[in-house]
């Protein structure tokens, strides 16, 4: 008997031969003298038998979903079973058993969001979710070699800060060491105070905070948030090149890591690499709501739009005005009540924001100032743009949105972990 374990996936190259398998009982039916059982493992399925006369045919009788089994058997060619082989167990052994029934029964589809959450470890076991983990992961690792790939160096920057860098609404206190701080709601100001040190190009995949009373599909108290900054940036629209690059990515190496979408996601998104750029304006114009202000709705007729006007899921809106957007953010020089600024909306959702940035130190101050900004509160921030600050701008992409746009899910708490909103802070 071979000892080393296999893979539920690998069984077929073993045909003939020995296996250990080791993994979950995620179905059992017993058919007069003979027990099947399916076992999961992180690689998949396989059918494991065993009949009547093997010397552990009771006790595999008496297993029930997800115990945690070790089988030992041989490998047949099987036409009938899902991978064209079965395990014929000589020996099973419960490594350890499930109570019965399950408080959620996670191989079945339409469970209430709330009770999977409250499960999350079991519903965590479905090929679904699994699915989305998988996304989370792949969307990740495909914009760290993006980055890598363009000269960006990865930053870590700190979570716990003095000031808000986003502005003061949305920011959860903390008390540090009988001092005021916050739970950073961006890392904003230190991708931007990286560009004084010469580096030119940073990104981060970090976590965010925000202390937003928000209970809709789309926004969590705590993100990851994928950030990047650029010195010698011409403008906004050179900037946003990037996040569209992302976004691409990302989509890319998702569909191909699930296999496509199958039968679990819609189809995935159509992202150009030359998608449309529509100011305020002319995407208010094209939604037939002239001097809106892309709320949530309009971001949404826009996608459907944009979708129909250019073939394309992806658009790039520019030009946020003055009022909308942060102090750091720089204005048009020929019209100051706008910004050289961009969104980015996938299939109807902001799914990154970006701009370029004020570099020069007055203009800087005297915006602070017209936000209700106290400049002097802002010391740190402001002295890196006294001694040589380049040109520079950069963008944060949420990466729970950008993975429930491209798999099409209804709410951003299926494509996180463990979401924390204003009710949930558990498990
Ligand atoms: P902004 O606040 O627009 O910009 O955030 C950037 C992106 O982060 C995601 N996001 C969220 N995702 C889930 N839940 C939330 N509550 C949430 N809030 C934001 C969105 C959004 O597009 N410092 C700027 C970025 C920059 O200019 O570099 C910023 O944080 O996908």
């Amino acid at each position: 008997m071979e000892s080393r374990r296999v893979l539920a996936a690998e069984t077929p190259s073993h045909a003939g031969g020995a296996v250990r398998l080791m993994g979950w009982v995620s179905r059992i039916r017993v058919l007069g003298g003979i027990v099947f059982l399916e076992l999961r493992d992180r690689s998949g399925s396989v059918q494991v038998v065993v009949r009547r006369g093997a010397p552990c045919f009771d006790l595999a009788r008496r297993l029930s979903r997800d115990y945690v089994v070790a089988v030992e058997g041989e490998v047949r060619r099987e036409e009938r079973a899902p991978g064209g082989v079965e395990v014929v167990a000589s020996r099973v052994s419960v490594l350890n058993e499930a109570e019965k029934p399950l408080p959620l029964d996670y191989s079945k589809s339409g469970n209430p969001l709330n009770l999977r959450l409250d499960w999350r470890f079991l519903d965590l076991r479905s090929p679904r979710s699994q699915a989305v983990m998988r996304a989370l992961a792949e969307a990740a690792h495909a914009v760290r070699e993006y980055f890598r790939s363009q000269g960006f160096l990865e930053i870590f920057t700190p979570k716990i800060i003095g000031q808000a860098s986003e502005g003061g609404a949305d920011v959860f206190p903390l008390v540090y060491f009988g001092r005021e701080a916050f739970l950073a709601q961006s890392p904003q100001l230190y991708k931007q105070l990286m560009m004084a040190t010469g580096v030119e190009r940073v990104y981060e995949i970090g976590v965010a905070f925000r202390a937003e009373e928000h209970r809709g599909p789309r926004h969590l108290c705590e993100f990851r948030s994928i950030d990047y900054e650029v010195s010698f940036v011409k403008d906004h629209l050179e900037v946003a090149r990037y996040s569209v690059e992302v976004v691409r990515r990302a989509v890319e190496a998702v569909t191909r890591a699930l296999g496509g979408f199958g039968e679990m996601f819609g189809e995935p998104p159509v992202v150009p690499a030359d998608p449309p750029v529509l100011n305020v304006e002319e995407a208010c114009r094209l939604i037939g709501r002239p001097g809106c202000s892309m709320t949530a709705e309009e971001e949404e007729l826009l996608g459907e739009a944009v979708r129909r006007e250019y073939g394309s899921d992806l658009v790039v809106v520019t030009e946020y005005p003055w009022s909308d957007r942060p102090f750091y953010t720089m204005r048009l020089p020929e019209d100051l009540s706008k910004t050289r600024s961009f969104d980015i909306i996938l299939r109807g959702l902001e799914v990154a924001s970006g701009s370029q940035r004020e570099h020069r130190y007055d203009v800087l101050v005297a915006q602070l100032k017209e936000k209700g900004l106290d400049p002097s509160s802002f010391k740190f921030y402001l002295d890196h743009f006294k001694y040589g600050m380049p040109p520079h701008g950069g963008a944060g992409i949420g990466l729970e949105r950008l993975v429930k746009q491209i798999l099409g899910l209804r709410n951003i708490r299926e494509a996180v972990l463990a979401p924390r909103d204003p009710e949930r802070l558990t498990p």
